[in-house]
């Protein structure tokens, strides 16, 4: 989805990952001409259980791809106004979550492992981590500035 909140784009769409496969299997990679934003850090997160759901946060800065290495993930994005839901369950395929949306991810599987390429290095500053602060900037135009 492009979504809008106050006339800014706010982007969450799905992404094709270069993939080579062959019959030894397939081999995908990603590079810093690959999106829009440059990576800076990359993180995953596994041995998560089934049904738990993580996230439950925005970021006011950073970007980022996500991409369900194995497994199955449900990815909850919200811009303020409307919810959607993405299952990650093919590496070929990343999701980019730009600034300004409240995400959770949903362990679908057991030993599904989420990787994620960021455009800025950690910074818990950057995290709005309290859903009525998160409406409050949506509505107040934050993301507009
Ligand atoms: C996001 C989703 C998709 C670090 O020290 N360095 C790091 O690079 C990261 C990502 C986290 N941390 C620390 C911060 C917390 O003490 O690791 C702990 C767990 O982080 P958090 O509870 O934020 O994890 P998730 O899975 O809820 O969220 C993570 C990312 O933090 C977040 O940016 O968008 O994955």
């Amino acid at each position: 989805m492009i979504v809008s909140i106050g006339g800014i784009r706010i982007e969450v769409r799905k992404t094709g990952i270069r993939t080579i496969t062959d019959s030894n299997g397939s081999l995908g990679f990603v590079q810093d001409t690959s999106f829009d934003f440059k990576f800076v850090r990359a993180y995953f997160i596994y041995d998560v259980p089934t049904s738990f759901e993580r996230g439950h946060h925005a970021h006011k800065a950073l970007e980022q791809l996500l991409i369900c290495v194995y497994g199955a993930i449900e990815i909850m994005c919200d811009d303020g106004e409307k919810k959607e839901y993405t299952v990650l369950d093919d590496p070929s395929r990343g999701l980019y979550v730009g600034k300004g949306i409240w995400r959770t991810m949903k362990w679908l599987k057991d030993d599904s492992v989420l990787l994620v390429l960021a455009s800025e290095y950690y910074d818990e500053s950057d995290y709005i981590r309290d859903y009525n602060e998160f409406i409050r900037h949506a509505k107040e135009g934050y993301w507009k500035r």
